[in-house]
């Protein structure tokens, strides 16, 4: 399996986050590709290649021009103000208001947002913008291979079509599943197994039934991204059916973990896509620092193994995992196991 990866994911480095009532130093952090970068090669899972540049156009298919506009212009915006330190946002539309957009960049950064997790630095706009390229070029890659590993940094799939949040900022396995489409596919099914609901992804084909959503993840309920995720949100108008949450409590391990995996299959493979994406998530590791699943390192094998088992054109998109030591191993077994299946 080819790995498409660029080094300027280390663009961006954030300085802290907000976690238990304190900041903290960013968790999203460029170790973790470089991790996973170290893993597949010590692996030997295959070519490891540098994306294309396929402009902005595919991303602008995804994120509106409002949004994509205000990003570019943001840090220059706030450096003429004479503020260096990392954009964060401070104020969020409550329920009941006009979605109006303000004009000050404190306000805009609200607008653009939900939640205080995705800083912006003076060269964000440059990493995120590489990391969709990755996640487009792997996507290419499909026209010719059963299989392909985009290692983007940083993840993507808490970002909607015009909003940032929990430390993502372009949707990559979205824009990715949107260019497999663009590309001719007639339907594109997108499975997400990162710990955290995939709001962002959910929200961006909603209304679609060309892109079938599922996403195994913790409770909403008691779990980060808290406002979306429950089993009942399943899409509407035409796009009523085509979106799948499997929520799951605290503590879940592979025994339960893989019965929603199961389930989530045979919906993909009943809804016969011509591709699927993975936004592979691997912080349901039981070390990772920020969350509370509990998956043990062959387990990822045995994942890949059934993912891989579907026998559809696959990509996978890096999205979350914080056990840095352990992520480049974690994300490599799911790797690994879907090779073996291939053919
Ligand atoms: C891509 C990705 O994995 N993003 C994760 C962003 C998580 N940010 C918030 C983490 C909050 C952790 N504490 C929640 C405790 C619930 N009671
Ligand atoms: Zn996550």
């Amino acid at each position: 399996m080819k790995t498409v990866y660029s080094e300027d994911h280390r663009l961006h480095h954030a300085s802290a986050e907000l976690n238990d009532g304190e900041m903290m130093p960013c968790f999203e952090k460029p170790a973790r590709a470089d991790q996973v970068l170290a893993e597949v090669e010590r692996a030997e899972l295959g070519p490891i290649i540098p994306p294309d540049d396929h402009g902005e156009a595919p991303i602008r298919r995804v994120h509106t021009d409002q949004y994509i506009d205000f990003f570019q212009s943001a840090w220059s915006r706030w450096a003429d103000l004479g503020r260096s330190n990392d954009m964060l946002p401070l104020a969020w539309p409550p329920r009941r208001v006009q979605p109006r957009c303000p004009q000050d960049i404190d306000g805009q950064l609200g607008y653009f947002s939900f939640d205080a997790g995705a800083p912006i630095t003076a060269t964000t706009w440059q990493a995120v913008y590489s990391g969709a390229q990755v996640a487009l070029s792997a996507a290419a890659l499909l026209q010719h291979e059963r299989q392909a590993f985009a290692l983007c940094r940083p993840p993507g799939h808490h970002a909607g079509a015009d909003y940032m949040g929990g430390y993502c900022y372009l949707n990559n396995a979205a824009i990715a599943a949107q260019s497999l489409l663009d590309q001719g596919a007639r339907r594109v099914a997108l499975l997400d197994v990162d710990y955290h609901h995939g709001n962002g992804t959910q929200d961006i084909f909603w209304t679609r039934p060309d892109v079938l959503v599922a996403s195994i993840h913790a409770d909403p309920r008691v779990e980060y991204p808290f406002f979306a995720g429950h089993a009942d949100e399943r899409g509407v108008g035409t796009g009523e059916g085509f979106n799948h949450n499997y929520p799951l409590p605290p503590g879940t391990a592979w025994a339960a973990w893989s019965q929603a995996l199961q389930d989530a299959l045979r919906v993909v493979a009943g809804y016969a896509p011509d591709a699927l994406v993975i936004s592979l998530g691997v912080d349901t590791f039981s070390g990772d620092p920020i969350s509370q699943f509990r998956l043990q390192g062959d387990d990822y094998l045995r994942m890949g193994e059934q993912i891989g088992a579907l026998r559809l054109p696959t990509l996978f998109v890096m999205e979350g995992g914080y056990a840095v030591a352990e992520i480049g191993l974690n994300a490599v077994n799911v790797l690994r196991g879907a090779a073996t299946q291939k053919g």
